[in-house]
């Protein structure tokens, strides 16, 4: 059996990944082109159109992450073979973590003291009882789910909102169309993660934006194209003075890296991380990877990426 990596620091995962399959030739996408031939699976994050045009042959393909978008809308990817992610793996934690951070920063009010802080103002503001302070979490799929437990365990009432009816244990769980502007009427601070598809793109748009409570934050640990990227702006306004939205902590933009022209590296209330929320931690997935090859091999039903839905 062949598998072939692509992924930064391919040979690193191509030799954990060997460990778990003792008998399998891995090889990364930087082989020459005359040894990436007749290769079973390809496990890959972002792989080029032109790698995947190359490989005629597969079984299956394997995401190295959970989003599959930036694969569905990958010209080169061939119609007829099988997609599996990978389910959590590690990210979730991360980004539940990141959430966390964020979900502190302005409910203990460190934006605002880092403004002050470049102003040398010693001024302290009342806390906010985070029994006071409902977090919404858009998207409970796998990290979700993990991250709205996450919050929750950290004392905050939290809702989570997704397409179709979910119970999860501590969650207000709103779903539909007619549940997104039921949580957005309640949250101060929304968390986005839903998948990047057709469905949900601008999902978080002017009339979303003004469902929110006066104040309330932004999350955005998930795509970039959740969000109207004008709207949000908007909804922000200009300058220090907090507008209907306080602020917002953005790890994901329609177009990344974030060009230098934004208007979000230097908005005084938005903070920019690099999509450094939920890396793909290598231990955990390369497990993930190995069985998933090994149920292919076994012929087991496994859960693939619907393209239609874009999950
Ligand atoms: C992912 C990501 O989808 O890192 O895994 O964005």
């Amino acid at each position: 059996m062949r598998v072939l990596i692509h992924i930064d620091q391919a040979a690193t995962w191509r030799d954990a990944l060997a460990e778990h399959l003792p008998d399998a030739e891995i090889l990364t996408s930087e082989a020459p082109a005359n040894q990436r031939r007749d290769i079973d699976y390809l496990a890959a994050w972002k792989p080029p159109e032109a790698l995947l045009r190359e490989q005629t042959d597969l079984k299956g393909i394997i995401n190295l992450g959970a989003g599959v978008d930036a694969l569905l809308n990958n010209p080169g990817l061939p119609d007829d073979v099988p997609i599996v992610k990978l389910r959590d793996a590690g990210m979730a934690e991360l980004i539940g973590d990141y959430v966390r951070y964020g979900v502190l920063h302005f409910q203990r009010d460190f934006d605002r003291y880092r403004r002050q802080q470049a102003r040398h103002e010693w001024r302290e503001h009342t806390v906010d009882d985070k029994r006071d302070w409902p977090v919404g979490v858009l998207g409970l799929g796998a990290i979700g789910a993990k991250v709205a437990s996450m919050v929750a365990a950290d004392g905050f009432p939290v809702h989570g909102w997704s397409r179709s009816p979910k119970q999860l244990d501590g969650i207000t769980c709103h779903h539909g169309d007619d549940g997104l502007p039921e949580l957005l009427g309640q949250v101060r601070t929304l968390v986005l993660l839903l998948p990047g598809t057709p469905h949900t793109r601008h999902i978080i748009n002017a009339e979303a934006l003004a469902s929110l409570p006066e104040g309330a934050s932004l999350i955005n640990p998930g795509r970039g194209t959740l969000v109207d990227e004008a709207a949000l702006l908007e909804a922000l306004g200009e300058g220090e003075s907090e507008g209907r939205l306080r602020g917002a902590l953005l790890d994901a933009f329609p177009a990344e890296p974030l060009s230098e022209e934004s208007p979000f590296w230097s908005h005084p209330r938005v903070w920019v991380t690099p999509h450094m929320a939920g890396p793909t931690p290598l231990k955990d997935a390369v497990g993930q990877v190995a069985e998933l090859i090994e149920a292919f091999e076994a012929g087991e039903t496994l859960e693939t990426v619907d393209p239609g839905a874009g999950y």
